[in-house]
């Protein structure tokens, strides 16, 4: 005769600390991290799914308006004027040809349009065509999100009078690794700008960036600082190194596939109500590396052929992974 088949069993998770809800320890998220992969990711999915539906992912387009001749030397960037990548550099686009593109997307079953330019940070007069970008946009119908760098006084509330409902502002890196990738500005000056953002009422878009040479205790450190920032950022972008030549990371080895999931997933646990978006690196994933990205938590992602300067996987080809995986936009 048969066996009867046992009950199935409530997964169970290595004993640790089980912290909860923030404020998170950096010893709390590197214990997260030190959980069985099974265990990590079955943690995010009970998250995940008590705040959302796990079939459904927002996506955001977006568009460089104004690219290249960056005066801050960021590592990672094809932008820096201090780099060597081989861009084309292009002054502010014209509102029109936003507008045009804004339209596109929104026809491609994009819910947000999301502006960026290499700048430190905006000049005044930088500003008055960008709020035209902003209102433009949102009249549309989409959601509006910008990413200019570090804000003065009185500009945040500038952007949120024109309808801005997103500012992406990254911490990039841990405290402790930022002097490494970054020389001039500092973590604190980012922290400054998001606080301006928060003050205007604009929903803060932030998060950082993997692979760049960091340790794991770094990128637990990001986590937590992001989760710590009280409130969490709406929206935490996780990108995944795309290593540029030209730059001084174009030979930075990045991580490995399952830390990277692991990182996602840390950012569901610590921020359970934030959409976390699997952002730049997505073109070089397989459909099953980007599906573990979602089992981890991430919710999010950018839709559309190009990030700023580099690839994104053709609508097409997210069209076909939506279909396969029966996952549904928002
Ligand atoms: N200048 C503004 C700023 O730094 O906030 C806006 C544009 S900047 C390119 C936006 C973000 O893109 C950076 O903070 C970084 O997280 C991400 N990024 C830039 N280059 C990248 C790369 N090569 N790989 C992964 N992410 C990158
Ligand atoms: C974010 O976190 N990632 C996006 C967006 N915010 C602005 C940018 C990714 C840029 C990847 C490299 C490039 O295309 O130049
Ligand atoms: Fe400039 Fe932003 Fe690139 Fe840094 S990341 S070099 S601030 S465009």
């Amino acid at each position: 005769m048969n066996a009867i088949p046992q009950a199935v069993q409530a997964p169970t998770v290595s004993p640790i600390s089980c912290a909860t809800s923030a404020p998170w320890t950096v010893a709390e998220i590197e214990a997260l991290f030190d959980l069985p992969f099974m265990d990590m990711i079955w943690r995010a999915q009970q998250v995940h799914r008590q705040h959302f539906d796990a079939n459904e992912i927002q996506r955001s387009t977006l568009i460089s308006v104004k690219t290249g001749g960056c005066s801050e030397d960021c590592g990672y960037c094809s932008q820096s004027a201090r780099n060597k990548a081989e861009l084309e550099r292009e002054k502010l686009m014209p509102v029109a040809d936003v507008v045009a593109a804004a339209k596109a997307a929104q026809a491609k079953g994009a819910s947000r349009f999301c502006m960026g330019a290499a700048w430190r940070g905006p000049k005044d007069k930088d500003l008055e065509p960008l709020l035209e970008m902003i209102r433009e946009v949102k009249s549309l119908g989409l959601q509006t999100c910008v990413t200019l760098g570090m804000l003065k006084d009185g500009q945040a509330e500038k952007l949120a009078d024109a309808g801005l409902d997103y500012y992406n502002h990254n911490l990039d890196t841990a405290a402790e690794f930022y002097g490494q990738v970054i020389s001039t500005h500092t973590q604190q000056d980012r922290i400054d700008t998001i606080g301006e953002v928060r003050k205007a009422g604009i929903k803060v878009c932030s998060g950082g960036i993997i692979g760049m040479g960091e340790s794991r205790k770094n990128r637990a450190a990001l986590i937590a600082q992001l989760a710590n920032l009280n409130p969490a950022p709406e929206s935490v972008p996780i990108n995944n190194l795309v290593a540029i030549p030209g730059t001084p990371m174009a030979a930075t080895k990045g991580v490995d596939n399952f830390e990277f999931v692991r990182t996602i997933a840390a950012a569901r646990i610590t921020m359970p109500t934030s959409f976390v978006r699997l952002s730049a690196g997505r073109e070089a994933m397989s459909d099953e590396m980007q599906a573990l990205c979602f089992l981890a938590g991430a919710n999010s992602m950018f839709y559309g052929d190009k990030l700023l300067t580099t690839g994104n996987p053709d609508v097409d080809r997210d069209e076909a992974l939506f279909a396969k995986l029966g996952l549904r936009p928002i």
